[in-house]
């Protein structure tokens, strides 16, 4: 634990003070503008948000996987959109850095992550690769002391506001699959970089994505994370590991934000004479994403005590994060089903949710990997 029991609830207590007075009323706002605004991430700097698992050393608060995880329970309660603008800099776009990262990147990089100053990205997908991350295609050919790169990252969260991206590139063309992956930190004005237009999305508006296209983009030999070529692949899963914990948290609190928006709607609306909620087929709804979500909150907090103790945790973070983000489509569907005709309308902020939580069975592993991951895992153990 990196933090005493007072001063992880003091934090938690201002993260959540924070999100219930200065996030929720805006989350209309950042739906409509499709853009958080420049105050509101000036906050998120004060408060600390950006440096949350960065080690102490190098400016963050350096919470370990169960005080992130708190933390991260608390943030899902407003719009996913708020936690994207520093998600990638405590999540995937730092942790290859943090985790495999030489001394000299980490005080290069990770001071300016912390702050705020500098925003990190992740750039692993493809147009050809997304699940079968190991098929990538971008390549880091050797050039002088340095590397050229050449390729296209697609879909890649919060390229358009990045400093520096984490690019997996293929430095050895050879030798197929993972092992002829290695792991870089790119400065974003490292000429030969080009970014597409953001994506129009189906959700999280607010949180931006594009394509990052390396066309003979030259970096230095020194960008290579670690020095090691050949170990980006695990250096990608590693990250994913942790962010699928994370994700799983986010989950859990967004469930809890619909399902105490479901209760309250279902309390105060009346039909038949009584408030809805007095109905046994409402209170199932009620009941069964209670439920749901206390199963998924267990999984997730199990699996980051687990890891924080040190036990490898692949089979656990991949079930933490596919059961959460399968729940909360359950839970979100239910809420605009108790919601009725509100439910469709975008006052209520309730469908908006439905929107945002469809993308969390998808990105860091889809729901269909994570299966994958779970099953090759009780395998690999009962072998
Ligand atoms: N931690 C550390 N090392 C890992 C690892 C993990 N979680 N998972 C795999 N590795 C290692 C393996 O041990 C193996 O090493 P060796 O060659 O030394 O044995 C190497 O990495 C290759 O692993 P594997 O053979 O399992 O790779 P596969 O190509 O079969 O695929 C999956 C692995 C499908 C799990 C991977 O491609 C994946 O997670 N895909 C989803 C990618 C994703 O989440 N994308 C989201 C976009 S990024 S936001």
């Amino acid at each position: 634990m990196a933090l005493d029991a007072e001063t992880l609830s003091q934090l938690l207590d201002t993260v959540g003070r924070f999100v219930d007075e200065r996030l929720r009323p805006s989350e209309q706002q950042v739906e409509d503008d499709d853009h958080v605004p420049d105050a509101l991430i000036e906050e998120m700097k004060q408060l600390g948000l950006f440096g949350l698992t960065i080690p102490e050393e190098y400016g963050g608060l350096g919470l370990d996987v169960t005080e992130e995880v708190q933390v991260a329970l608390v943030l899902g309660r407003t719009s996913p959109a708020f936690r994207s603008v520093f998600g990638t800099n405590i999540g995937i776009g730092s942790q290859g850095i943090v985790i495999d990262g030489t001394e000299e990147q980490k005080q290069r990089y990770l001071p300016g992550m912390a702050s705020g100053d500098i925003i990190g990205s992740f750039c692993l997908t493809e147009p050809d690769s997304g699940s079968d991350a190991a098929a990538l295609r971008t390549t880091a050919l050797p050039n002088g002391n340095g590397y050229v790169l050449n390729g296209t990252k697609r879909y890649i969260t919060n390229a358009p506001r990045a400093d520096v991206f984490t690019v997996m590139a293929r430095t050895d063309p050879d030798t197929p699959g993972a092992r002829g992956i290695s792991a870089f930190v790119v400065d974003a004005d490292s000429p030969g970089i080009r970014l597409g237009k953001p994506e129009k999305k189906m959700g999280q508006k607010g949180a931006h994505v594009c394509d990052v296209v390396f066309d003979d983009c030259k970096i230095p030999g020194d960008a290579l994370i670690g020095g090691v070529e050949g170990q980006g692949f695990k250096t990608a899963m590693k990250v994913l590991d942790r962010g699928r914990l994370h994700m799983g948290a986010v989950c859990v609190g967004v469930a809890r934000r619909l399902i105490g928006d479901s209760l309250a709607y279902a309390m105060e609306r009346k039909q038949f004479g009584k408030p809805i909620s007095e109905f046994q087929l409402i209170q199932a709804m009620l009941a069964d994403s209670e439920t749901e979500c206390a199963a998924a909150e267990a999984l997730v907090v199990d699996a980051a005590r687990r890891r924080a103790a040190g036990e490898p945790v692949v089979k656990q973070a991949a079930m933490a994060k596919y059961f959460a983000s399968e729940m909360v489509g359950r839970v979100a569907d239910r809420a605009v089903q108790i919601h009725g005709g509100a439910g469709y309308i975008s006052d209520y902020g309730v469908e908006r949710f439905y929107r945002d939580v469809r993308l969390f069975r998808i990105y860091e592993g889809t729901s269909q990997i994570q299966q994958l991951i779970i099953a090759r895992e009780m395998i690999k153990g009962a072998a």
